[in-house]
């Protein structure tokens, strides 16, 4: 059986240990650094299996020996946005906790695949890539999957065709200057631009942009975790059943889309070594453009880390 460390066992963490269990895609550890909230939810899930009928395990701990030897470690450990907090803000606090983890994920599961989750995304999975020495085909974040469900769910609305049949591409960094992709976007085949006006496509686009803050509001305390914990599942799946299926996600670059040493949102194929391989896809002067604005973001915050 794949086994599958989930750190953080709060609202992201604990939903993708349950969704992974109940996929049965692997035996799961869920660490907390807060005694008993893991093995209280851990055990609370285990109560669940002969309704739910499924047969893979979960642990609960805060002791990192149970995480030894991993085939993917999900890191959704750290602070979530408040209102009125921007994803900067939450940079220096959760930098600390997550390179405290890495050292840990290094030091029992050296041969994992370590998917990121916390924010600021872009940055934090940089900053892992630099602090576990892991090759970058290990190390990838989780942003563009979410994004492009919600680009997806907002188009469906719209058209009032089911999410599962639009095809959505959002790249760029995973903040307010992430780059929809309408040509790139397919619903039932036909790029979205054939079939929603402009204008009305625009709205969409910024909507999708403020897609997190939009559930913050309405939240008040915490960040939106069903969507953002389908997933990071999506990409858990994807890697353990070794599917090369294409999925937007934060990866590094080494010359692709003409950027250097950077995380940023790209479609990527996905295996059981983790990133195969980065998929460029042609862009408009336009798309470029702001590509080029999102990445020099993500390289402004990278700059204030100190690792
Ligand atoms: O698209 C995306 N990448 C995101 C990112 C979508 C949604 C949420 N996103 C970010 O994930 C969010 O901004 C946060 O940075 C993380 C986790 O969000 P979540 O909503 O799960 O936050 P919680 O419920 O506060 O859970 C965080 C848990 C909590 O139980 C803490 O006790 C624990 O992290 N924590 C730790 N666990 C282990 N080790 C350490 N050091 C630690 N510090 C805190």
């Amino acid at each position: 059986m794949n086994k599958v460390t989930v750190i953080g066992a709060g609202f992201v963490g604990a939903t993708a240990a349950q969704r992974i269990l109940e996929k049965e895609l692997a035996d799961v550890v869920l660490l907390d650094v807060v005694e008993g909230l893991a093995q209280g939810k851990a055990l609370d899930m285990m109560q669940s299996t002969s309704v739910e009928g499924f047969t893979t395990n979960i642990v609960g701990t805060t002791n990192y020996a149970d995480t030894k030897k991993s085939d993917i470690v999900v890191i959704t450990a750290g602070l979530a946005r408040k209102p009125g907090m921007t994803r900067d803000d939450l940079q220096a606090k959760n930098a600390e906790i997550v390179g405290g983890i890495v050292s840990e994920v290094v030091r029992y599961s050296p041969e994992s695949i370590i998917i990121v989750v916390t924010n600021p995304l872009d940055v934090m999975t940089y900053m892992t890539l630099k602090k576990s020495g892991f090759p970058a085909s290990r190390v990838i974040g989780m942003a563009g999957v979410l994004d492009s469900a919600r680009y997806a769910y907002f188009l469906s609305v719209e058209t009032k065709v089911p999410a599962n049949e639009i095809q959505a591409m959002v790249l760029g960094g995973h903040g307010d200057l992430m780059v929809p992709l309408p040509k790139y976007t397919l619903i039932k085949g036909k790029p979205v631009t054939e079939i929603i006006p402009a204008e009305k496509l625009n709205a969409i686009n910024v909507r999708t942009q403020n897609g997190g803050v939009e559930i913050v509001n309405l939240l008040k305390t915490g960040s939106a975790y069903y969507a953002p914990s389908s997933s990071a599942v999506a990409m858990v799946e994807a890697i353990l059943k070794d599917s090369g299926k294409v999925l937007p996600c934060c990866a590094y670059l080494s010359g692709e889309y003409g950027f250097q040493n950077v995380y940023c949102g790209v479609p990527v194929r996905l295996t059981r070594n983790g990133v195969d391989k980065v998929i460029e896809l042609q862009l408009t002067p336009e798309e470029k453009e702001a590509l080029k604005r999102s990445v020099a973001q993500v390289t402004e915050q990278v700059g204030k880390l100190k690792i």
